[in-house]
């Protein structure tokens, strides 16, 4: 098998049954779904649309990710977050540039031709912290030609890539650990541009200031560990 769409939620009945349909199941020969212990009904809309769902057993992205790539059997995988943030567009591109080649396929919200959630306002606090944390990974660790959203999770990568990388960050920080380490191994990272789209209700689960202090100490830690 080779494409397995994954479909990461946690507390999105608000947003889910709005984007839903939108979603190309087509384009992945199995979807799964990761649940975080949603509360809200997220993991009941999923099995009623047919979707394989599977629970986690400790909250956060990062286990999220990790429990997907155990699960899926397809070679190559696509992360899609059903809150409103990413569009559904995207999921055949970014298998398309899995197949030409490249190990980690991002949908960047910084490049040229993109759109950041936050380019509505003059005020741009995420975007810039991103940036500044996108930035520092390049100038440490990439040798390729610069990767503009390191951070993004609305990715494709090659399941073989999630082994080799072994990630371990528990939260939503993972990818920007996968990113570095992609970097450390000198692997091919390929970006497209996105269109960041408003959340479609419910609520962010990454507080800044919190969520901030932890990508420096994931960062910190990548810095420690080394190539
Ligand atoms: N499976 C899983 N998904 C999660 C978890 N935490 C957040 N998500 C999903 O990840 C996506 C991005 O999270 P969000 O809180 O919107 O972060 P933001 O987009 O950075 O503001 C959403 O679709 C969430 O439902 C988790 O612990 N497990
Ligand atoms: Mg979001």
């Amino acid at each position: 098998m080779k494409r397995t769409l994954v479909i990461l939620a946690r507390n999105e009945i608000e947003a889910l049954p709005k984007i839903f349909d939108r979603i190309p199941l087509s384009a992945a020969d199995e979807t799964i779904a990761v649940d975080g212990q949603s509360t809200d009904g997220t993991a009941d809309f999923l099995r009623s649309k047919g979707v394989k769902v599977l629970v986690q057993e400790k909250r956060g992205r990062g286990e999220a990710f990790i429990l997907a790539g155990e699960a899926a059997q397809g070679s190559q995988i696509v992360f899609f977050s059903p809150d409103g943030n990413e569009d559904p567009e995207d999921i055949a591109k970014l298998f398309a540039e899995l197949d030409k080649g490249a190990d980690i396929a991002i949908a960047s919200r910084m490049m040229a031709g993109a759109f950041n959630e936050e380019d509505v306002h003059w005020w741009r606090p995420r975007k810039w912290a991103n940036q500044g944390f996108t930035l520092i990974a390049n100038l440490l660790w990439n040798r390729g030609s610069y990767v503009t959203d390191t951070i993004n999770g609305f990715r494709g990568l090659k399941r073989s890539v999630l082994k080799d990388l072994k990630p371990d960050a528990q939260g939503y920080v993972i990818e920007y650990q996968l990113s570095i380490r992609a970097m450390k191994h000198g692997l091919k990272i390929v970006e497209i541009p996105t269109h960041e789209g408003q959340r479609l209700g419910g609520s962010s689960g990454a507080p800044a200031i919190k969520t901030g202090l932890i990508f420096l100490r994931g960062l910190w830690r990548e810095i420690v560990l080394g190539s």
